[in-house]
């Protein structure tokens, strides 16, 4: 089990004070800056190990920032405390992009990122919440993270306590009929403080979503299983900030996240290749430096 650093815990905790007390127009600077960053790190990593998926990291590389860098009522000094808020990387593939958010974030030094996908190393290819501080439940089969996610809300809403769950699914992971089974209990018991993100890029492994098994009209889909539905610019820090903002009907909430699968690489951007190519050193170089590195 990887353990916290205590260094990367007090940068983690001034940049959130300072983001919690910014301008709007600083708090996203300082948002897209991190993010960025954090792009930087799990590409190289990527190309280090010769594995990984590249693409729906970058596509949910913001939203991951916006909730451990400004939502999440988390101390990654302290990752099991009783209260916590729950996060669920449905979309288990994209552990590269939890990773990175996590080191960020002090659970873990961020050396251990260049161990990721080596023998023996505690950064499998899916997150194991025996091995990695922060994780709450190993995914990677698609089609788990939201029930387990349900029954964690079940159980908060059993203690009594306002603690919220937090998870996000990849959009072709939407064709997992698991899920609907959960959305039916998250919306049949009101868990009001269940957030269900969806990723939504608009591209699975090889194909386009809509042309694999439509989705649309998906926000109108998850209203009627009795979420409270917001959809929203994923790369847009501000808009993603009031979309993560508490219920107002007494409802689970679900965030439709439109996103570019590849984000903030122009060559990647949208390409269904990318879902698990690796960058030649040509394309790391290129891609760090259109993402300011
Ligand atoms: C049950 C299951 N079936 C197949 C896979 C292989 N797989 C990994 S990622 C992926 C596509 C996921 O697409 P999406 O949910 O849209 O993720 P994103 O676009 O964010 O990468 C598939 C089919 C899996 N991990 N689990
Ligand atoms: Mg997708």
């Amino acid at each position: 089990m990887l353990t916290s650093d205590p260094a990367g815990v007090t940068a983690w905790r001034e940049l959130r004070a300072l983001i919690e007390s910014a301008e709007p127009e600083k708090r996203a600077e300082l948002l897209r800056h991190t993010a960025n960053s954090i792009r930087r790190d799990d590409i190289q990593m990527i190309a280090r190990a010769g594995l990984g998926h590249v693409g729906g990291d970058l596509s949910v590389t913001d939203i991951l920032v916006t909730l451990f860098f400004a939502v999440l009522r988390i101390d990654p000094a302290d990752p099991m405390l009783p209260d916590r808020d729950r996060f669920v990387l449905s979309k288990g593939h994209c552990a590269g992009a939890l990773y990175t958010t996590l080191a960020h974030s002090g659970f873990f030094p961020m050396p251990a990122l260049s161990t990721f996908m080596g023998p023996l190393s505690e950064l499998n290819g899916h997150p194991n919440r025996n091995k990695v501080p922060g994780v709450e439940t190993n995914t990677g089969p698609l089609g788990h993270g939201l029930p387990v996610a349900v029954g964690m809300a079940v159980g908060a809403a059993m203690n009594g306590s306002d603690r919220r769950v937090v998870v996000v699914l990849g959009d072709g992971e939407m064709q997992e009929g698991s899920n609907w089974e959960a959305l039916m209990t998250a919306g049949h018991r009101r868990l009001e403080h269940l957030l269900v993100i969806v990723d939504r890029n608009r591209l699975q492994q090889g194909a386009r979503t809509e042309d694999t098994n439509s989705l649309e009209p998906l926000p109108e889909r998850l209203t009627s299983f009795g979420l409270e539905v917001r959809e929203v610019d994923g790369h847009d820090y501000l808009a993603l900030l009031e979309a993560f903002g508490p219920s107002t009907t007494g409802r689970a909430v679900a965030v439709v996240a439109n996103t570019i699968k590849g984000k903030g690489v122009s060559f990647m951007e949208d390409r269904v290749e990318w879902h698990h190519k690796v960058p030649s050193e040509e394309q790391v170089g290129l891609a760090l430096a259109e993402l300011g590195g």
